[in-house]
């Protein structure tokens, strides 16, 4: 086993002799991809609680969300992989389970969405600041997604407010988040697996 680790040592070597990503941007990706797992299991936890909650379209919307947020985070394995660096698998805890309404779930979303955005843009002004334009350049796809992916979310907050919770208000607010996803479509960036 020692001597397979040290022979597989060797070939990364010989094929990645030198590369311009530098370590400080590889630990700035690795955890955006921990954030980008986090979100992706945050939002499963959030899709399975509103599935037990009846609220089915809104579980729908979720259980699709939280798959993309796993490309993203699998978009930025690739990427410092293939950049010649170590894409980490992170350790993802204290995931909440319960939450006290529908409400707070999209309220918590939008968020943890504002949240990503300020990683994303902490990282491309990193990349800007030590020209590393690669990454820079790579980074714009999160850049574009993260308008939509806020948009969504604040949409989502907003119906609670236009339509109300009372009497038939909450499985009407259900029916348009599930709605969300065809807005999201239309006016959104790429949002497949293999983007760009
Ligand atoms: Fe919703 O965060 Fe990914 O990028």
């Amino acid at each position: 086993m020692a001597k397979k680790t040290a022979q597989s040592k060797q070939n990364k070597q010989m094929i990645t002799p030198k590369r311009s990503l530098t370590t400080e941007t590889e630990s700035m990706l690795n955890e955006q991809i921990l954030m980008e797992g986090k979100s992706s299991a945050y939002y499963l936890s959030m899709a399975s609680w509103c599935d037990t909650e009846g609220y089915v379209n809104s579980a729908q919307f979720l259980y699709k969300h939280s798959e993309e947020e796993r490309q993203h985070m699998l978009k930025l394995f690739g990427y410092i992989n293939d950049a010649g660096g170590h894409a980490l698998q992170p350790e993802i805890t204290d995931i909440r389970h319960t939450f006290n309404s529908l409400k707070e779930v999209f309220e918590l979303i939008l968020a943890h969405e504002i949240e990503v955005t300020k990683s994303i843009n902490k990282i491309v002004d990193h990349c800007f600041g030590i020209k590393d334009f690669t990454t820079f350049n790579f980074l714009q796809w999160y850049v574009t997604e993260q308008r939509e992916e806020e948009t969504l979310a604040r949409r989502a907050v907003e119906l609670f407010d236009i339509i109300g919770e009372d009497g038939i208000g909450l499985w009407t607010i259900d029916q348009e988040i599930g709605k969300l996803e065809n807005f999201a479509e239309e006016s959104g960036p790429e949002t497949s697996p293999d983007m760009q």
